[in-house]
């Protein structure tokens, strides 16, 4: 059976440096009785009508409140009709969406400099409330003659523009969040809290259920916004619930990015109530430390700068670490640009450019020498660059690079000077950068060397693939499956069982290398290594091209011990590493060997975890006969058919990655310095790897 709630939890980290508090176990409290959200309150013939004991106030001219409401529920109802155009899609994703939404207009107003503390719970009753120490939401009339919030909550591009003074520079959807979170919303509860008074609204599926309330706040001095929603179930599968983690990973990205800001996350679900926090006096130079911890330090602390050039703000830090892997995250007004885009385009431009300017004046690099390259200056590089500007462009496939033109220079220009002026200052980190960039010059000459051995070997069609491979005979790649298995033992018993036909076999002898300690070249010139990636087809390092991947399916097959996940770890870093398109585009599998077998009788049972087992063992009652197995080789060819390469009965698991910073933070830690228990890695590294149905 393949459970599908099977995802796994990432730990929440523990508090870090640079102001960041604990991460401390909350209050229990008043556990606030949510009170159920309402019926949908749209009548028969689409007018809208109010929940019992709300009843709305015909408006003065007599035309009644509900024709208001027939107006609003059409501008909204684009977004209910297709809500993947404006939050991506109804699953988790779109669900967490919402969250985001909110969190941007509060985030919105912090970088206007009128708000500190942002704060989101998640309720028990499955809501999301967020509140900030804002300005409030503006509740005078707007030209409509009705409320600014309730157009601002019901009409969709009514965002940003209303009541003026704010510096808008949220990406996403441009202030239309508010009402699309409205729309998608069985209900929403707004208050806010202005000239010390609390304005209140509640809608349902974007519908208003009265008018906005107004009473004096009394004693009450606060100041400030709270949009409290509750998602749609007809929109959202009922099975999405808010993830404590995946807000905690957005709240930490957000408060790197926001320095200054206080982000709080209190998750009522949990007991008792768990309460995180994040508060960066450094912004993304804290970012950059936090990404290069236990990394190794070329640079002693980061080159930092902040700076307001043409109405766009740029700030950038960066710093080397040991490693040879590049990890920079480009920024615009808070979105991860993952396609990059002109601000990166600036900041690489400046980094070669400055590199080589002082490497020249400096005489480590003499006439005659060759510059270093892009590549070369960018080796262990980490940076965090964050533009914040009027008018974002978004482009591309995913909307997350950065089109407007004018920010390359403005970034290339902060960046250049900033960086000269750290190298000026700081002339034994300087050398120590260049001659960085200097060793992985040379090193990658002789990668070039080694990666062609490979090309030339993959380019061939099957004659020249490797003789440990005992390929399928089907030639469609859609249709066909490698496993790669530990051990020639186990390989063996995996080429008697599997179906010829479509099932190809690669046995890797023992460990393969730790991509996360070496440099390319080595790499490549490792056996097991060129093996699997001359089975695969896809070539590797500039001329990666994964539409020549031989197989559909990318099967991880290891025994279920420590030495067995050690192995998967060390594949998995190299196919993120090095083949990252094969997990991204979900080719990559784990497979799952069962770890008993019961008999009773002529009934035979296979369980593939102790809790399975368990389970069976109640179930059968007594007169049944266990057997363990410790790894795929006490397995016979047609044992290991039945329970692990059978597409009837197999359990696969898929290897997805959400999100890649967590990725690249989590290999970085197990594979790189410290050598951590393996175990905890199929744990630590994937929420990711989630079950599948098969
Ligand atoms: C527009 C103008 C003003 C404030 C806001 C929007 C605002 C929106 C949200 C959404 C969540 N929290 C918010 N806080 C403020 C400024 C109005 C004025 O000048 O007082």
């Amino acid at each position: 059976m393949v459970d599908h709630d099977n995802e796994l939890w990432l730990p929440i980290e523990p508090a870090e440096a640079d102001g960041q508090q604990p991460a401390a176990a909350a209050s229990g409290g008043d556990g606030r009785p949510a009170a159920a959200p309402p019926e949908p309150v749209q009548a028969e013939n689409g007018r809208a009508k109010s929940a019992p004991g709300q009843s709305p106030k015909p408006s003065a001219d007599g035309n009644g409140y509900a024709a208001e409401q027939i107006q609003v529920l059409e501008g909204l109802e684009p977004v209910r009709r297709r809500p993947g155009m404006y939050i991506g899609d109804t699953d988790v994703n779109g669900l967490h969406h919402l969250v985001y939404e909110i969190i941007d207009n509060s985030v919105d107003e912090a970088l206007a400099g009128e708000c500190n503390e942002i704060e989101v719970r998640l309720g028990t009753d499955g809501s999301c409330s967020v509140s900030d120490n804002g300005r409030g939401i503006p509740v005078d009339l707007h030209q409509s003659g009705r409320p600014a919030l309730e157009v601002v909550m019901t009409k969709l591009h009514a965002g940003g523009k209303f009541g003026g003074g704010g510096y808008k520079v949220s990406g996403g959807l441009h202030g239309v969040g508010l009402s699309v979170v409205n729309a998608l919303s069985e209900r929403v509860e707004v208050a806010v809290y202005r000239d010390r008074r609390i304005h209140r609204q509640e809608y349902a599926r974007g519908v208003p259920l009265g008018d906005l309330r107004s009473e004096p706040a009394g004693k009450l001095t606060r100041r400030g916004t709270t949009v409290k929603f509750w998602p749609d179930p007809q929109v959202f599968k009922n099975t999405q619930v808010f993830r404590a983690e995946t807000v905690v990973n957005r709240l930490r990205e957000l408060a790197f990015l926001n320095k200054r800001v206080h982000f709080c996350l209190i998750d009522e679900r949990q007991q008792p109530w768990a309460e995180t926090n994040f508060y960066f006096e450094g912004g993304i130079e804290a970012f950059v430390r936090h990404l290069n911890r236990g990394k190794g330090t070329v640079q002693s602390r980061p080159m930092y700068v902040e700076r307001e050039i043409e109405g766009s703000t740029v700030e950038a830090a960066i710093q080397y670490n040991g490693t040879f892997t590049e990890h920079v995250l480009a920024y615009a007004n808070n979105i991860n640009t993952i396609e990059g885009g002109s601000h990166l385009t600036g900041l690489r431009a400046a980094l070669t450019a400055t590199l080589n300017r002082y490497a020249r004046k400096a005489g480590i690099l003499k006439e005659g020498d060759q510059n270093l390259s892009g590549d070369d200056v960018r080796e262990g590089l980490t940076a965090v660059l964050s533009v914040k500007l009027q008018e974002p462009q978004f482009e591309g496939q995913t909307k997350t690079k950065l089109g407007n033109s004018e920010i390359a220079g403005q970034v290339s220009t902060v960046v250049s000077e900033a960086l000269n002026q750290y190298l000026e200052e700081n002339p034994g980190d300087a050398k120590r950068i260049v001659e960085k960039s200097l060793t992985a010059a040379r090193a990658r000459a002789a990668a070039v060397r080694a990666r062609e051995l490979v090309q030339r070997k993959s380019l061939l069609e099957s004659a020249t693939l490797p003789g440990k491979l005992a390929d399928c005979s089907e030639r469609d790649p859609d249709l066909c499956e490698i496993f790669i298995v530990e051990g020639d033992s186990a390989g063996g018993t995996a080429k008697g069982g599997r179906d010829r036909r479509y099932q190809a076999i690669l046995p890797l002898r023992g460990k393969i290398l730790n991509v996360e300690k070496a440099r390319e070249d080595k790499i490549l010139q490792h056996e097991e290594i060129r093996n699997l990636i001359t089975a695969l087809g896809t070539g590797v390092g500039e001329r990666f091209d994964i539409s020549r991947l031989r197989y559909n399916r990318v099967v991880l097959m290891a025994d279920a011990d420590e030495d067995g996940s050690h192995i998967r770890t060390l594949l998995l870093t190299f196919f993120w590493r090095h083949l990252q398109a094969v997990i991204n585009e979900g080719h990559l599998f784990i497979a799952q060997p069962p770890l008993f077998r019961l008999t009773q009788g002529k009934r035979v049972r296979w369980c593939y975890s102790e809790e399975e087992f368990r389970e069976a063992v109640k179930e059968m009652g007594s007169k049944v006969k266990v057997q363990r197995y410790k790894g795929l080789g006490e397995m016979t060819a047609e044992q290991l058919w039945d329970t692990t390469l059978d597409p009837e009965h197999r359990v696969l698991l898929k290897v997805e990655v959400e999100d890649a910073i967590r990725a690249d933070d989590i290999f970085d830690r197990l594979m790189g310095v410290a050598v951590e228990p393996r175990k905890r890695f199929i744990q630590a590294y994937a929420k990711t790897v989630r079950t599948l149905d098969v």
